[in-house]
């Protein structure tokens, strides 16, 4: 494969973020790359350089743990716990979240100071280059991270002519192979000699054991915690020079260019209940020989070629340009406006969320956590860890609508592996079949409780997680997907909620009890996130049931619970869609998570222009434009899917002013990444939507009127797997491209049709003209006359697909 650029030769502006100073911040200016299992944060100092370096599964607690470990669940029985708060709620409508927490929650896991056992993710330490006789102002010093060849580059010269190095310009570049399962990070300069350093390893953990030799660093340990093995391995090679090792260092002096292949790995498996397998030195000792007897040029051109087939795959162009600025400074000036800067801005922010999820969720690893795979402290925000009352959630949204589903492996293996401990929780807490997690959990299957009063309760993230999986089917039309792995996973959620469902006394309806919204109020029974998520569950398992010819009498169980189900779905006294199931919503309420919207998004009961997208909007009115990263991210999805382009747009532009840090990453505060994911999926939802019941898949949905003058997108997904692309001017869509993957009919919408456009099959073979979308019903026929190849109907164009061919339509007024 042809170089694209060389670190010598920065790349280019517009898929790049470029600083003009070494970063000193790890939060908010240091660089990431990573395939998945491995993070690195890359700083860019000239005379010192450091790498600070993550293995995904390096965590503290877990089988093992000094604290003691059984998967969150109550340390004895409780036969009577559960149905005694059921009866409380009915009989009081609702109970304080610490009384709940005193009789539910597991004073074992007591959230006081991090949850003992629960552990946390760790920090596997940094790789440190002192570099000899560096230049104290480097001159055109530039640090860069191009997200389409995922490559982190430095670049400056040395003047000085003190020490003779005259206009010696260096390079460094580094990536993260998810092909050679390594980081690896190459030196050089333009005149020969040029490159000294000494290599070093500062560990993060306590006992680690550093040792160097033929210039190779072996770095070995086990976390005291819970005796997992940790291993990492460092190969130095250089070209002219010397090499030397000493004492754990690795030093290479005078050399022409020199080149470090770093791969770690732990001795954890993701298999209950010991959740350990092989000791890792064999896989990390293959790793690196391996990489060290590639050239160093082929190793660079697998990276590229892996992340490039993934990363090519879709693209936004807004039509603005990055100015040549560093991107703080972009950001810095960034006012949401119209701009060609501002614009560019957002382009590069959505195509970021795309490598960031490329980066840090990959198969063979686990899915991508609060920081993405990043993290350099041993005790970190939420102990880096998986929530899912929206976090884990929100880092998967845009795998499927911007094309890179593989990246969701790790999410629905996780979800899979959570069956088992989920089994045992709902057994011990509920007493019944089925499998559960509540509102936090770890890479060791932690499925049951801690005790923070208004975090600790989520049952039905069983439901919120296995969507997920159903929606890899919905895109992908993968029946053997949906038999072997979403099914299994949302047939036995929906189980349990088959045997837990509460019949409320008032009215008779099925309901979640207790219920809690997140994280917010009291307890009560059937509140509207609960009703809207088993409802979603149990409508996704018995679509599935139907498509794969499991109806039977679990078909029929599912429709009678269907039936009685409370949806959650009901709009209150001062036109809100009411988060709980009275009408206790305070208009002054700006909390974060707005989580009875979820029927809009992430769900699809609310379609738009209803009774209920309208409660949604005042609702999401009264909670304001504020809030969190996530939260911010979130609402662009709403906006998006009432189809309020300008809203959604005025929330990317919060999320872009208030919410994200230099380095492009999402701030909670601090830093978290699921508002990237989110917002990146904000932004596709603004582009094309395909989630309404009926089937339609909607072209430029809610482009923001600071969007409309003209702009493309490329390669975004649809469900029934259709690949779109379009394009825009003056507001109206100049062509839409849509591929056909599985042959089925789309039923195709845009508020952005001309009166008149044109349906052709992409090999240019003109299959019809049509008379546009007013006109009530229209057919086209293929030139030929034989066939009628599409129906214009209420402004939705039904198009008969075959498998592997693309259609084009394209306005006729233009
Ligand atoms: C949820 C949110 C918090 C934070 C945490 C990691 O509990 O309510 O704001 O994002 O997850």
């Amino acid at each position: 494969m042809p170089r694209k650029n060389t670190a010598a030769d920065p790349p280019p502006a517009g898929r790049t973020l470029r600083y003009d100073r070494p970063a000193t911040d790890w939060e908010r200016e240091a660089l990431p790359v990573g395939n998945g299992a491995l993070g690195a944060m890359v700083f860019g100092g000239v005379a010192r350089e450091r790498l600070q370096l993550n293995e995904k599964s390096l965590w503290t607690g877990g089988p093992g743990s000094k604290e003691g470990y059984d998967h969150g669940n109550w340390p004895g029985p409780r036969p009577d716990a559960l149905a005694e708060v059921r009866r409380i709620i009915d009989e009081q409508g609702a109970m304080d979240p610490e009384d709940v927490a005193r009789r539910l929650g597991n004073p074992a896991y007591a959230a006081t100071d991090g949850i003992p056992g629960f552990g946390n993710y760790q920090n596997f330490g940094e790789l440190v280059l002192d570099v000899p006789d560096a230049p104290v102002s480097p001159v055109d010093y530039r640090r860069g991270l191009d997200i389409a060849d995922a490559m982190a580059t430095v670049t400056y010269e040395d003047k000085d002519e003190d020490n003779g190095d005259g206009q010696t310009r260096f390079s460094r570049e580094y990536f993260a192979s998810h092909p050679a399962q390594v980081v690896v990070g190459r030196l050089a300069a333009d005149r020969p000699g040029r490159i000294s350093f000494t290599l070093g390893f500062a560990a993060a953990q306590g006992g680690t054991a550093v040792t160097a030799d033929g210039g190779r660093l072996l770095i070995r340990g086990a976390l005291a915690d819970n005796g997992l093995v940790y291993e990492g391995q460092v190969q130095v090679l250089h070209r002219g020079g010397t090499r030397t090792d000493d004492d754990g260092r690795i030093t290479v002096t005078g050399a022409d260019s020199a080149t470090f292949a770093f791969s770690a790995a732990t001795d954890y498996a993701d298999s209950h209940p010991g959740y350990r397998g092989p000791d890792p030195h064999a896989r990390v000792t293959d790793a690196v020989d391996r990489a060290a007897a590639q050239p160093y040029e082929e190793l660079r051109a697998a990276h590229i070629r892996d992340h490039r087939a993934l990363f090519d795959r879709a693209g936004l162009d807004l039509g603005g340009r990055l100015p040549d600025l560093p991107t703080d400074r972009l950001l810095g000036s960034y006012t949401g406006g119209d701009s060609p800067a501002d614009r560019a801005l957002e382009s590069l922010y959505f195509a970021y969320g795309r490598y960031l999820l490329i980066a840090s969720s990959r198969p063979g690893s686990l899915p991508a956590n609060l920081q993405g795979v990043w993290n350099n402290s041993n005790t970190p925000p939420w102990c880096g860890d998986y929530h899912t009352n929206i976090n884990i959630q929100m880092n998967y949204w845009p795998a499927e609508p911007t094309h890179l589903a593989e990246t969701a492996e790790p999410y629905q293996r996780f979800v899979e592996q959570l069956r088992e401990p989920g089994r045992g929780t709902a057994a011990a807490m509920f007493g019944t079949e089925g499998w559960v997690v509540h509102q936090n959990t770890n890479s060791f299957g932690f499925t049951g409780v801690h005790d923070w009063p208004t975090s600790f309760w989520m049952p039905e993230a069983n439901g919120w997680l296995a969507q997920q999986l159903y929606e890899h089917y919905l895109f992908h039309r993968d029946e053997d997907f949906l038999r072997r792995r979403a099914y299994p996973v949302m047939k036995e959620a929906a189980r349990f909620w088959l045997a837990n469902l509460h019949t409320d006394p008032r009215d008779s309806a099925l309901v979640v009890s207790p219920s809690y919204s997140p994280e917010q109020g009291a307890f009560t029974a059937g509140a509207s996130i609960s009703q809207q998520i088993v409802s979603d569950l149990l409508t996704n398992t018995l679509e599935a049931a139907e498509v794969l010819g499991d109806e039977g009498a679990f078909g029929t169980e599912l429709r009678a619970a269907l039936d009685a189900l409370d949806p959650g779905l009901r709009v209150g006294s001062w036109g809100q869609l009411q988060e709980w199931k009275a009408d206790l919503d305070d208009p002054s309420d700006t909390h974060r998570h707005a989580s009875h919207l979820f029927a809009l998004h992430p769900g699809r009961q609310i379609e738009r222009g209803s009774a209920h997208a309208e409660a949604a909007r005042v609702s999401l009115m009264a909670r304001g434009d504020g809030g969190t990263g996530w939260s911010k991210a979130w609402k662009i999805n709403f906006w998006a899917r009432l189809g309020d382009g300008d809203h959604a747009a005025r929330m990317l532009a919060e999320q872009l002013t208030s919410s994200t840090l230099p380095n492009l990453w999402d701030t909670h505060p601090p830093f978290q990444i699921d508002g990237n994911f989110g917002a990146t999926a904000g932004i596709a939802e603004m582009l094309l939507q395909s989630h309404s019941r009926d089937g339609l898949v909607e072209v430029l949905p809610a482009l923001p009127g600071r969007w409309a003058d003209a702009g493309s997108f490329d390669g975004l997904r649809a469900r029934g797997d259709f690949t779109v692309g379009a394009a825009w001017r003056e507001g109206v869509a100049t062509e839409i491209r849509i591929a056909s993957g599985s042959g089925v009919t789309v039923k195709l919408r845009s508020p952005r049709f001309g009166p008149r456009f044109r349906v052709e099959r992409h090999d240019g073979r003109s299959v019809e003209r049509s008379a546009g979308q007013s006109a009530g019903q229209s057919a086209g026929q293929q030139s030929d006359g034989r066939s009628v190849e599409h129906v214009v109907r209420d402004g939705v164009l039904i198009l008969p697909t075959r498998a592997g061919e693309e259609y084009r339509i394209t306005d006729q007024a233009v």
